[in-house]
């Protein structure tokens, strides 16, 4: 088999890019370890800037968005009972976010992908197990792999590594090479679905003595809540009334608000780290989103970045492709580490102002009460979070 691009991982780096080399007249395969069922029904991310719903309009997969995602003009910022909201359409140039949910994504790319293609192009490859990346810093990388208990290979002019933290990509450039940044947070989120009808039009990040907690949804009759829980948090000892109870004291307000309850129909545990590696290339081998990068939840950033690397990575290819030029590619890196690096900045600070540190003491808590008190009292720090939120230019 031959391609121009082989990709591996089909989250949302790996089907972005796909389409966006399509759109470049750039033949990929995509390389995805899992069944198309267990990916269009993994439960993930939510919230997608204005960048990514307009990119989604722009490659022609938006109708479904358009009719279900919820446009979200603000967000609550909710401390001592009391709500404060951050308006974007004032603020960050009547920009806005959109809940749609990621795997809901998944499902939109992969239909307009296997519709594009006749049946000899193969865009995706399901259960490929033992890929192996080799030759990356040649001028012919190939991958090998297994597909239906069959040895194969795929030769390639060069490979996007979108398989995510836990992929193959980013461990196949030798020792040595890369330089790994990471922090690590004493705290998951406890995170559920319940079928229960939103109780706020718009999301509500809460800071609260006992811990964190955030209400968002999917759709009118779903909720989507996260609680702060400890990291290794053991899901046995949750029961659905426990979670409920919890929620509600962490999202009380002065005048008796109340969180309308339901059935909960999944519940998980998400471990929250930072983590960047440099440079987010080798040879013929790029990185693209969590394989590169993972940014703690807090900011809703995780599946937005992704989308901004295979932008830029997509043009670099184009320009390859149509011009010889090679100076966007070599620039690859650096152009979405800048971004990488501030998105990583506005996560962590989102996450530190939010949640209750084990190790802080009363000054550090009177510091956060300060900082949300400044954010939500200045109209210069309230613009400072609406910009990046909705996502930075
Ligand atoms: P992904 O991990 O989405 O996709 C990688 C793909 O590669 C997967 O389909 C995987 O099966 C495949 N793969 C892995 N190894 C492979 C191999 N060896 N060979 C072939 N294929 C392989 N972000 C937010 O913004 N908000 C959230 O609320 C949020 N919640 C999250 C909850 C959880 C439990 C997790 C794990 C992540 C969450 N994220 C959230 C982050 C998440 O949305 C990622 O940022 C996003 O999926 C990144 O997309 P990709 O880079 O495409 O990686
Ligand atoms: C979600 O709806 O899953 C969501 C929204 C905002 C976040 C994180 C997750 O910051």
């Amino acid at each position: 088999m031959r391609t121009q691009i082989a990709i591996i991982g089909a989250g949302p780096a790996g089907l972005f890019l796909s389409l966006l080399l399509d759109r470049l007249g750039i033949h990929s395969v995509i390389l995805e370890l899992r069944t198309r069922q267990y990916i269009e029904e993994r439960v993930r991310a939510g919230l997608l800037e204005h960048g990514t719903v307009q990119l989604m309009h722009e490659l022609g997969v938006g109708d479904r968005l358009k009719r279900q995602g919820l446009e979200h003009g603000g967000i609550e910022l909710r401390f001592n009972n009391r709500g404060h909201r951050i308006d974007f359409r004032e603020l960050a140039n009547g920009k806005c976010v959109t809940i749609y949910a990621q795997h809901e994504v998944i499902k939109d790319l992969v239909a307009a992908l296997l519709q594009k293609s006749v049946p000899a192009n193969h865009p995706i490859l399901f259960e490929t197990t033992n890929v192996q990346l080799h030759a990356i810093d040649s001028a012919n990388p190939h991958v090998t792999f297994d597909h239906n208990g069959v040895p194969e290979r795929l030769d390639c002019d060069f490979i996007a590594g979108c398989d995510g933290f836990h992929g193959v990509s980013r461990t196949s450039v030798p020792q040595g090479v890369l330089t790994t940044y990471e922090r690590d947070y004493p705290f998951g989120w406890l995170g559920i679905l319940a079928q229960a009808p939103p109780s706020s039009r718009e999301l509500i990040y809460a800071y609260h003595d006992r811990g964190f907690a955030l209400l968002s949804m999917r759709s009118p009759e779903i909720s989507r809540l996260y609680l702060q829980c400890a990291p290794d948090e053991n899901l046995a000892l949750w029961p659905d009334d426990r979670i409920w109870h919890e929620l509600q004291k962490r999202l009380a307000t002065h005048d008796g608000w109340k969180l309308t309850e339901g059935p909960i129909i999944q519940k998980g545990v998400t471990g929250m780290r930072s983590f960047v590696v440099e440079p987010m290339q080798f040879g013929r081998l790029y990185l693209a989103g969590d394989s590169a990068h993972i940014v703690p939840p807090t900011g809703a950033k995780g599946l937005n970045l992704a989308v901004t690397d295979v932008r830029v990575l997509s043009a670099a290819l184009g320009a390859h492709y149509s011009t010889g030029a090679t100076d966007l590619l070599a620039q690859y890196s650096a152009t979405c580490l800048r971004r990488v690096w501030k998105v990583q900045r506005f996560s962590w600070w989102m996450t530190q102002i939010l949640h209750r540190f084990p190790d802080d003491n009363p000054f550090d808590h009177r510091r956060q009460l300060a900082e949300l008190d400044y954010v939500t009292s200045s109209r210069a720090a309230s613009q400072t979070l609406a910009e990046n939120y909705v996502g930075l230019p």
